[in-house]
């Protein structure tokens, strides 16, 4: 274990000038310059723009959509509907949950701002413009908003598209015993349950979806650049739904601004570009604005929880039970691994070794927008360990235990390792008790207890709050995981120039992350070329090889692996002709970072640069060995890896207002071996900003006819600078034993383990008035309802 010094995040492997290291960002002299390349940055000879039509009801028939007036225009070129779409058998495509959603409507609009018809014109404005000379015709329907009433007999079928669909049920689903669970309970000392809402949430990433799709009739071929997360998996998707030959289409993903999950889906605007560009034979543009973003597009979250938890009176978790229902909005349009409806959830008893486990889940159909598995979620962990950690904090409530002292009680032990949960997760290894300590040490856990009681005293209102979470990401092994039949394994390809330089290609896709310089670092590592000198090439499906792309912190646990293990295997090559070249077989070679020595011999040695030449060059190889030095393979992980950490959080509540004011946050991450710990604080920091917004603002609410009343940053709240405390960070490291590298996953870590640390303070301050939880957003006015001993309004 390495543990880091409080308020630094300086490190043993800071300098390195080869390999894992804090090093800055190749990506960033483009990106400060103003010279990153996204998707509205690119401009195509005659390109059109296109603009589309959303539904304003969340529920209506479509009676006529009349676009008469609209192809008047004298900047239109064209104008398409469901019912065009529906004669080209375009009108409806799969979901990556294996549902349904229509591109365009053509039956019934089932969410306010679906997509009912598109114009394409000669510019945006025109577009735009003419989307108002469309007239539709609705007839509205009675909308299902309140997922709890969303199965009642009286609720109006959403759904009635698919074939003897007489109900908005979408699926069932279930993990554990329930049997041996109800056993356990019975015999509990203490058994605490609580309805716990994890709200509607959005991504809201920086850069809106969009696209710009080129077919050119000639030789058949389709270009889209898009704001996509997983171009491969998307180009195999468009080759399925739009019929075209997977070798005639080219999926390019330039630099995006943000995806957090959002860009993981196939949007019906993309789709429309391409039809747009069929249709016209011209290059078309479409860029959604931020109120389509954000009202139409993949939302996150959506979980109404029933928790239970069972325990010894001294505090020995014994079970834990959970009913859950699942909003998944209009259409099923999660991206999870298809065996996983739920994603990851399956993992919601947490970091504790517990007797028994069970969770039922329903999802159901209501008129929102579709998504669900989004918002650096790892597959639904957030809501798997907000359910744990706010269980874990009600237990202690009740047995007026500490939370720390009540959590380390518990914990899986480091022997237990590999542990099969109750649930059947494997998590690969974990040492979570230095994790908690290191966090309480930063904090001065001890002293901040002593500050509080002497706060309360005064009536002065301060919380102290913990969580501790183990995420599972690096989907996955390919027997249990797939995406539509797509396995979850990834391509890496490496290729060492005459000069020792050297191109990667990955087929995972950055947004932000700098995989550019990350993935530098992992193959300067295995074979010693600096990593100035490795190009990283991705997030274009003709230059990089097959993948399934970015999602649930896969890269690293995924294609991260596939480039350690394919820059080894261009060591294994190299170090062949490095033997015919110093003239001694391969056994009396040494490695060390970036040359072959003759053992016993250090004035004997050829670098890695010399092997490449030599590799290219003129003169014989040794027997059996081809030209050239690259290689390529495809990683199929052996199972995820289980990053943990321990954050504790101090708020202060101004007891006259309600308003809650984040005063500390510490933060000590465990995602085994670092590869740059400059981007891993980064990667922290978004994330804990990301909890913040969450458990203190941020909110997809909807009235009663289901009108979305988040669809702007003005009533959509997201975090600032002014809202956050500065992080203090810390890292404790334990290697994945069945990863090359010993790397796990870091991207969402933080924000799946700070709304529960936030929301525990949050309540621990407001322990004087007796409150045991209360539902983000913890705004002042739903803490100040707390206060008055009043539930959270739905
Ligand atoms: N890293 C590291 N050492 C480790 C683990 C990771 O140095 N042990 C580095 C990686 O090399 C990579 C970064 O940290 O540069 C994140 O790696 P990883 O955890 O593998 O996650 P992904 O690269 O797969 O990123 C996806 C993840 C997800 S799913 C969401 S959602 C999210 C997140 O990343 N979206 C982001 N972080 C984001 N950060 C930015 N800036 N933008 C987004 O859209
Ligand atoms: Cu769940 S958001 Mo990320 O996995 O792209």
């Amino acid at each position: 274990m390495t543990t880091a010094p409080a308020r630094t995040a300086f490190e043993d492997n800071d300098h390195k000038p080869v390999g894992h290291g804090r090093m800055l960002r190749k990506e960033d002299p483009r990106f400060i310059r103003g010279k990153g390349r996204y998707i509205d940055d690119l401009q195509l000879p005659g390109m059109l723009h296109l603009a589309v039509l959303r539904s304003p009801f969340a529920h209506a028939k479509v009676v006529s959509v009349d676009t008469g007036l609209a192809e008047e225009h004298p900047k239109v070129r064209l104008v398409v509907t469901g019912a065009m779409l529906a004669e080209k058998g375009l009108a409806w495509m799969p979901t990556l949950s294996n549902d349904v959603q229509a591109v365009l409507a053509t039956d019934k609009v089932r969410f306010q701002g679906q997509e009912v018809a598109f114009v394409v014109a000669e510019d945006r404005y025109a577009a735009r413009d003419a989307l108002e000379l469309i007239d539709v015709e609705y007839e509205p329907l009675d909308p299902v908003v309140d997922v709890r009433t969303a199965l009642s007999a009286d609720a109006p079928v959403i759904r009635d598209d698919l074939e003897g669909k007489t109900d908005n049920h979408c699926f069932d689903w279930e993990t554990g015993d329930a049997a041996a669970t109800d056993a356990v309970f019975a015999r509990a000392d203490v058994v605490v349950s609580e309805d716990i809402v994890y709200p509607r949430v959005h991504p809201a990433p920086m850069e809106t979806c969009g696209a710009v799709a080129d077919y050119d009739a000639v030789d058949g071929r389709l270009t889209l650049w898009s704001t996509t997360q997983a171009p491969h998996a998307h180009r195999t998707l468009y080759a399925i739904v739009a019929g075209l030959p997977e070798h005639k289409i080219r999926v390019v993903a330039p630099d995006i601004g943000g995806g957090f999950g959002n860009k993981v889906p196939i949007y019906p605007g993309y789709v429309c570009a391409i039809v747009g560009s069929l249709l016209t034979g011209k290059p078309v543009k479409w860029v959604e604005d931020r109120s389509e973003n954000l009202t139409s597009t993949g939302f996150a979250r959506d979980y109404v929880m029933r928790g239970e938890i069972a325990a010894t009176a001294d505090g020995r978790i014994l079970a834990l039970r959970t009913h859950v229902l699942a909003d998944h909005g209009a259409f099923n349009g999660t991206a999870a691994p298809l065996k996983y409806p739920a994603g990851f959830f399956g993992v919601f008893t947490g970091s504790y070794d517990i007797e028994a486990a069970s969770c039922k889940m329903t999802a159901v159909y209501t008129n929102k927008a579709p998504g669900g598995v989004a918002y650096a979620c790892s597959f639904r962990v957030t809501e798997a360990v907000y359910l744990v950690e706010r269980m874990v904090d009600c237990l202690a409530y009740e047995l007026k235990a500490d939370p720390v002292a009540l959590r380390r009680k518990n914990f899986i032990r480091p022997d237990q390792f590999p542990y099969r949960t109750r649930t059947g997760w494997v998590y690969d290894s974990g040492n979570y008790a230095p994790t908690m300590e290191l966090a309480t040490r930063i904090a001065g856990y001890d002293e901040l207890r002593a500050e509080q009681a002497a706060k309360r005293e005064r009536g002065e209102l301060m919380g102290i709050g913990v969580s501790f979470f183990t995420e599972a990401v690096g989907a996955g092994p390919r027997k249990d995981m797939d995406i539509l039949g797509l396995g979850m394994a990834d391509g890496c390809e490496l290729r060492v120039h005459p000069t020792g330089k050297a191109v990667v290609r990955l087929s995972v896709q950055t947004q932000g992350q700098g995989h550019e310089t990350t993935f530098a670092q992992i193959v300067a590592e295995e074979i010693g070329i600096p990593p100035q000198d490795i190009e990283v090439v991705h997030g274009d499906t003709d230059q990089t090889p097959f993948g399934l792309g970015t999602y649930g912190s896969r890269s690293t646990p995924v294609s991260g692996a596939a480039a350690a293990l394919v820059a080894r295997k261009v060591r294994d090559k190299a170090k062949l002709i490095a033997s015919g070249m110093l003239e001694v077989s391969v056994a009396d070679l040494e490695w060390s970072k970036g040359a072959f020595h003759v053992k016993g011999d250090p004035s004997a040695s050829v670098t890695i640069q010399d092997v490449a030449m030599r590799a290219h060059g003129a003169g014989d190889l040794p027997e059996g060995v081809e030209g050239g030095l690259e290689a390529q393979i495809c990683y199929n992980p052996e199972n995820l890896t289980y990053p943990h950490g321990a954050y504790i959080c101090v708020v202060d509540i101004d007891p006259g207002t309600a308003k809650v004011t984040v005063r500390r946050f510490v933060a000590v991450d465990d995602c085994g071996t670092r590869i740059n710990p400059m981007i891993i604080e980064g990667q922290v920091h978004g994330g804990l900003t990301d909890g913040v917004g969450m458990a203190l603002m941020e909110m997809v609410s909807f009235d009663e006819d289901g009108n979305c009343l988040s669809g702007s940053l003005m009533d959509y709240l997201l975090p600032t600078a002014l809202e956050v405390p500065d992080w203090e960070t810390g890292f404790t490291v334990t290697p994945s034993p069945h990863h090359p590298i010993g790397a796990k996953g870091i991207g969402e870590s933080a924000t799946v383990g700070s709304p529960p640390a936030l929301v525990n303070a949050v309540v621990d301050a407001l322990r004087p008035f007796g409150v045991r939880h209360a539902d983000m957003p913890l705004t002042p006015s739903r803490v100040w309802e707390a206060m008055q001993g009043r539930a959270t309004p739905p």
